[in-house]
Order: C-alpha cells, then sequence, then structure tokens
C-alpha cells in the first residue's frame, strides 16, 4: 500500500516530537537492577519513583524499506554514581544500523558487540554518531540538564534487550570526585549480550 508522505515537528529544546503516536515512560522502577549500585536505587524508590528516560515516537510498519524515527530526552541525574541512561539494546535484526543525533545537553553514547568489544563516543548538540550492524547502545546522560537527541533506524529492525537487561555493558560511566569516567562493570560478562 502507498503511504502518502508527511511532516513532523522537532522541538530542538523540549524534545517534543509532534504528532507523535506514542510516548514512551521509563522510570527507575523500569529499570530495577540496570544501575549497578542497587542500594542507592533501593533509597530512591523509598520515596519516589524518578523518570529517568521518556522516548517518543510515530508508528510505522515494522517492515524493510520504512524507517522508524524516535526523540529521547534522558533526564540528569544519578543513581548512587552512575548516570540516567537508557536500558540500551541490540536489534533484534543484529545486522541494522542507527543513527542518533544529538540535539540539547550533553551525553555519551556506549556500544559494544556480543564478542564484548566496547566504544564509547561523545555527543553534544549537532553530534550525529553512526552505529553500524551489530553494536549494542545505550545513552547516557553525563550534563545536569536534559539529553535530547533524535534517534533513526531501520523499519524491521526490533529490539533485542537480552542480557543487557541482566548484566548491562562492559563499562558503565560514573561521577567520582567531580570527574567522570568509564568504570569497568563487575556483573558483566563477555559473551553473553545476545
Ligand atoms: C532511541 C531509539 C529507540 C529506543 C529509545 C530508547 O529513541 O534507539 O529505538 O527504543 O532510544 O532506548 P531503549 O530502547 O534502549 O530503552
Ligand atoms: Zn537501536
Amino acid at each position: 500500500m502507498l503511504m502518502n508522505p508527511f511532516l513532523m515537528n522537532i522541538d530542538f529544546k523540549s524534545g517534543d516530537l509532534k504528532p507523535n503516536d506514542r510516548t514512551n515512560i521509563r522510570k527507575l522502577s523500569n529499570m530495577k537492577g540496570m544501575f549497578l549500585d542497587t542500594e542507592s536505587e533501593r533509597r530512591i524508590l523509598e520515596s519516589g519513583d524518578p523518570l529517568i528516560y521518556s522516548f517518543s515516537e510515530k508508528v510505522l510498519p515494522e517492515e524493510p524499506g520504512h524507517l522508524q524515527i524516535a526523540m529521547t530526552s534522558i533526564n540528569p541525574g544519578k543513581v548512587g554514581q552512575e548516570y540516567y541512561m537508557t536500558k540500551g539494546h541490540y536489534h533484534k535484526l543484529a545486522h541494522t544500523s542507527e543513527v542518533y543525533l544529538g540535539l540539547e545537553g550533553r551525553g555519551c553514547l556506549l556500544m559494544q558487540t556480543g564478542d564484548g568489544i566496547f566504544a564509547s563516543l561523545d555527543i553534544r548538540p549537532g553530534v550525529l554518531a553512526y552505529i553500524p550492524p551489530f553494536w549494542g547502545h545505550r545513552m547516557v546522560n553525563t550534563g545536569n540538564t536534559p539529553f535530547i537527541f533524535f534517534a533513526v533506524y531501520p523499519g524491521d529492525a526490533g529490539h533485542n534487550y537480552g542480557d543487557i537487561e541482566k548484566t548491562g555493558f562492559a563499562k558503565i560511566l560514573v561521577e567520582r570526585n567531580g570527574e567522570t569516567f568509564l568504570a569497568n562493570n563487575p556483573r558483566w560478562k563477555k559473551g553473553s549480550s545476545f
């Protein structure tokens, strides 16, 4: 069936995508066990359930030839020493790629392959990252303001959270003594990613 061309509006400052069909909310309770410091997680959840990130999507056919588009906003904050982040995922069709474009705030893109090869890229407004096939990807907000980015990827790519939900990525982004750095994730096991 022939689809009609259409326009959408992006508010670079707020991350609003309009009109969108779906806004997904990820609160801390939706990411239980994904931050390393589960004691800090427990303490935070005792007094509330902060919004970690949200993303808006236009519902498009999950078919080859189409693209999926999404706008994501990650709030500033930390669980223990670890910055707020997206869950992160591989693609169900692992050989598909993705583009992330930074629009507001500052962050870092963590990537890794199933074999444990790890890479990270700093993202700022106007910086575009190309995530090649087979790389799992997670965005992290390393700033004090919302980190907003645009994403586009193949229509049929799908999401594979797999063991990322249990063991995370090989490295985590933390702040210690005012310094931001990548630390080894003691929970991560090689070869367990997908
Ligand atoms: C971006 C895209 C989406 C993804 C979203 C949230 O907008 O990559 O496909 O769903 O970020 O990331 P995650 O699915 O890892 O929670
Ligand atoms: Zn993706």
